[in-house]
């Protein structure tokens, strides 16, 4: 199993909100350097650095303003003589909502994020960035023959819609891989998110297509975050209508339940007969996540890997979440360890 990862990750490293007082993230660069460690300690594979990728790439599961925007959110924050995080304060709901872009800054955080949970810094750009080009890199080389490959991205990616960022997430690294799939020649792409969170952005971006499956197992949104979507309904639209599948679970989900609607979800998949699967891997559905309310357990991450690679794909995994950072590389090299095996 190849991995690529890109040291530019730690260019990145913000602020969010716990229980209303501002704190350094959960989402910390200590996250991939954990991982990577138990990567080259497990002997899994060679650890290769991301290639570079044209804008063009991320524009495929983007808009091309919203890519500007976080380009240049920084320096257009910083123009103002702030020096703290980026943050939004103000969001266009219900009847405020329009779709023109604001003209200044502070309108513009709030027109392309769905929380305060994305902050821009100064390294955020080139961190999201090289996070994108990781999962690219990883799919060129399955693309290329490689039965599988990790993309050890960092900042997660599948929160974030075509215009929003959130949750941690800016560039959807998830839907930017199976556009580049899309754009060399797959006819069909399906993404498996396993993060304890719905992936509310890549099925933003393929609620409308039948070339591109969602399938999600998460935290039932109506307790859980995102809280506004997820939901059983939620089935896709238009074209891509029967081409979204949501399992929202309960809170305090173990094994079990878990592997039936797993198995469930990958039958989904083999329906579709994707030319390539990728996989949104967040290990925060671990017992001992500090945000998040699963039970799965060290070793039930291998049976994780093994189910993954019954569905006899060429697979791209890319990090998502997880925030047990002592366990973090634990759970991660254990899912990897288990497809790998029964490849
Ligand atoms: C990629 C990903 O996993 N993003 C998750 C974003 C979750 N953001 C909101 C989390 C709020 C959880 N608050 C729990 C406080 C526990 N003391
Ligand atoms: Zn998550």
């Amino acid at each position: 199993m190849l991995t690529v990862y890109s040291p530019d990750h730690r260019l990145h490293h913000g602020s969010e909100l716990k229980d209303g007082a501002v704190k350094p993230s959960f989402e910390a660069p200590d996250r991939a350097e954990m991982i990577l460690a138990r990567l080259r300690a497990s002997g899994l594979g060679e650890v290769i650095r991301e290639d570079t990728f044209d804008r063009a790439c991320y524009v495929a599961a983007h808009s091309e303003r919203y890519v500007s925007f976080l380009e240049h959110a920084w320096s257009e924050w910083a123009a103002t003589g702030r020096s703290h995080d980026a943050l939004p304060l103000i969001w266009p709901v219900r009847d405020l909502a329009i779709d023109e872009e604001p003209g200044f800054i502070d309108g513009k955080l709030g027109f392309y994020a769905m929380d305060a949970g994305a902050p821009i810094t100064a390294g955020t750009w080139a961190a999201v960035s090289a996070s994108a080009n990781v999962a690219l890199t990883a799919m060129d080389r399955v693309l290329a023959g490689q039965a599988g490959a990790f993309g050890l991205c960092r900042p997660p990616g599948h929160h974030a819609a075509r215009e929003y960022m959130g949750g941690y997430c800016y560039l959807n690294n998830a839907a930017i891989a199976a556009e580049r799939a899309l754009s060399k020649g797959a006819a069909r792409v399906a993404v498996l998110d396993v993060d304890f969170h719905h992936g509310n952005g890549t099925q933003n971006i393929f609620h409308e297509r039948d070339d591109v499956l969602f399938v999600s197992l998460h935290g039932d949104p109506h307790v859980c975050y995102p809280y506004f979507s997820g939901y059983l309904g939620e089935t896709g639209a238009g074209r891509g209508a029967g081409y979204t599948a949501n399992y929202p679970l309960p809170q305090g989900t173990e094994w079990e339940a878990y592997r039936e609607a797993l198995a469930h979800g990958l039958g989904r998949i083999r329906e579709h007969a994707p030319d390539v699967l990728v996989v949104s891997l967040g290990v925060d559905t671990f017992e001992g996540d500090p945000i998040s309310h699963f039970r799965l357990t060290n070793g039930d991450f291998i049976r994780l890997g093994e189910l993954i690679a019954g569905a006899g794909l060429p697979t791209v995994f890319v990090m998502e979440g997880g925030y047990m950072v002592d366990d973090i590389g634990v759970n991660v090299v254990n899912t990897l360890q288990g497809y790998a095996a029964r490849r």
